[in-house]
C-alpha cells in the first residue's frame, strides 16, 4: 500500500504548523475573528501571533463568537453547504422486472483541493466533488445500485450503514469493493431497515481516508413515507486536520466551517414551521459530537429507524457513525444558534443560526 503522498506531512523542520490552540486563542482574540491572515501566518511557521494571551474581551465590543473573515470560493470548490442542506438524490429511477423499484447512482471518488477557510486550500478527497458527497435517498425495498468509479491516486471504497451481502460492504478487497485508482465496482443491494444511515470509505488507513472528505448521508425512508414536514434539512457534521497532525483544526456542519452563522447564511424559517434535520457525526480524531438547540427542544428519533421518537431534549452527543431525526418547531421569531456543545469545536466552526420570522 503506497501512503505517502502530495498531502503527507512535510519533514517535521518544514512541518505547517495550524495548531487547534493557536486557531483557537485567535478566534478568541479581541477581534474575535479567525481570518485568512492569521492562519496565513501560523502556515508559515510562526506562532508569534499567538504568543501572548487573547484581550479578555473587556471594553470590547462583545462577539457572539468567533467567525471567519471573507467567504471561501464555493463555486471553485464545487459545492455550496446552503444547498446541501436541501439536496437530496433519489437516483435515476426506473424499474425492475420484477416491478421493484431500481434507484441508480454514479459516485465518483477524486483527489480536489477544498478551500476550507478563505485562502486555506484542503487536500480533500471528494465524493462527487463535494463534502459531504451526495445524499442518497432511496425508501426501504428500493432495490439500490452504485456506479463506483475511483479517479482517485488511492483505493477507495463505499462502505454503506445498512443491511447488504458481505461482497458489497466494501472493506476487505477487489470482491468486495474496494477500488484501485481508475477500477470501478458496482454496489448493488436492496435498501433496509428504513432510517438515517451513510456511508465512507472504507479502506487503510481508514481515519485518514475519512478525514479526507470521504463520507455522506444515505436516507432510506419508510416505504409509505415520512409525515411531511415544512423543511427537511441533512447537517453532517465532521471536521479538518489540515495540518494532517492527527487533529482536528475546524468543526463543521456540510464541509465549510461557520457557513450557516448569522453574519453569513442563517437557515431562514417561519414561526411554527415544523422542521426536520437528518443528522450525522461522521467526525474523526476526537470521540464526541453533539448537537445544542437555542431556546427550544426537538423530538429525537436516534437512527430515525423509529416513527416514534425516543426523546425531547435540546442536545444530544453523538459518536463516530451514529445519526439520527431531530423534528421541531420554533415558537417566537428571532435568532438561535444551534452548535456543537462543546465550546471548542463551536469555536472552530461547528455553529449555525436559524433565523426565525413571524
Ligand atoms: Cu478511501
Amino acid at each position: 500500500m503506497k501512503e505517502p503522498s502530495a498531502d503527507s506531512p512535510t519533514p517535521r523542520s518544514a512541518k505547517p504548523s495550524v495548531s487547534r490552540r493557536s486557531l483557537l486563542k485567535a478566534g478568541l482574540g479581541g477581534a474575535g475573528l479567525v481570518g485568512a491572515a492569521a492562519i496565513g501566518v501560523s502556515l508559515d511557521g510562526s506562532r508569534r501571533t499567538y504568543a501572548a494571551e487573547p484581550h479578555s474581551g473587556h471594553g470590547h465590543t462583545p462577539h457572539l463568537m468567533p467567525s471567519v473573515v471573507g467567504e471561501v470560493d464555493h463555486k471553485k470548490n464545487g459545492f455550496n453547504p446552503t444547498d446541501i442542506l436541501t439536496d437530496f438524490d433519489a437516483g435515476l429511477v426506473s424499474k425492475l422486472p420484477s416491478g421493484q423499484t431500481l434507484r441508480e447512482y454514479t459516485v465518483i471518488a477524486q483527489n480536489q483541493s477544498v478551500e476550507v477557510v478563505p485562502g486555506l486550500e484542503f487536500a480533500a478527497w471528494t465524493y462527487n466533488g463535494r463534502i459531504p458527497g451526495p445524499t442518497l435517498r432511496v425508501r426501504q425495498g428500493d432495490r439500490v445500485r452504485i456506479h463506483f468509479f475511483n479517479a482517485g491516486d488511492h483505493e477507495h471504497s463505499m462502505h454503506f450503514h445498512g443491511i447488504h451481502p458481505g461482497n458489497m460492504d466494501g472493506v476487505f478487497d477487489a470482491a468486495s469493493g474496494v477500488v484501485q485508482p481508475g477500477g470501478k465496482y458496482v454496489y448493488e443491494f436492496d435498501a433496509e431497515p428504513f432510517g438515517l444511515h451513510l456511508y465512507h470509505c472504507h479502506t487503510t488507513p481508514l481515519a485518514k481516508h475519512i478525514s479526507k472528505g470521504l463520507y455522506g448521508a444515505f436516507l432510506i425512508d419508510p416505504k409509505e413515507g415520512r409525515p411531511k414536514a415544512d423543511h427537511e434539512f441533512v447537517m453532517v457534521m465532521s471536521g479538518f486536520d489540515v495540518d494532517f497532525d492527527g487533529k482536528n483544526d475546524f468543526y463543521v456542519v456540510n464541509g465549510i466551517p461557520f457557513h450557516y452563522d448569522h453574519n453569513k447564511h442563517p437557515i431562514r424559517l417561519k414561526v411554527n414551521e415544523l422542521v426536520r434535520i437528518y443528522l450525522v457525526n461522521v467526525l474523526e480524531f476526537d470521540p464526541i459530537n453533539s448537537f445544542h438547540l437555542h431556546a427550544n427542544f426537538f423530538h429525537y428519533y436516534p437512527t430515525g429507524t423509529s416513527l416514534t421518537p425516543s426523546e425531547f431534549t435540546d442536545t444530544i452527543a453523538l459518536m463516530q457513525g451514529q445519526r439520527g431525526i431531530l423534528e421541531f418547531r420554533y415558537k417566537y421569531p428571532g435568532r438561535y444558534m444551534f452548535h456543537a456543545h462543546k465550546t471548542e469545536f463551536a469555536e472552530l466552526g461547528w455553529t449555525g443560526v436559524f433565523q426565525v420570522e413571524a
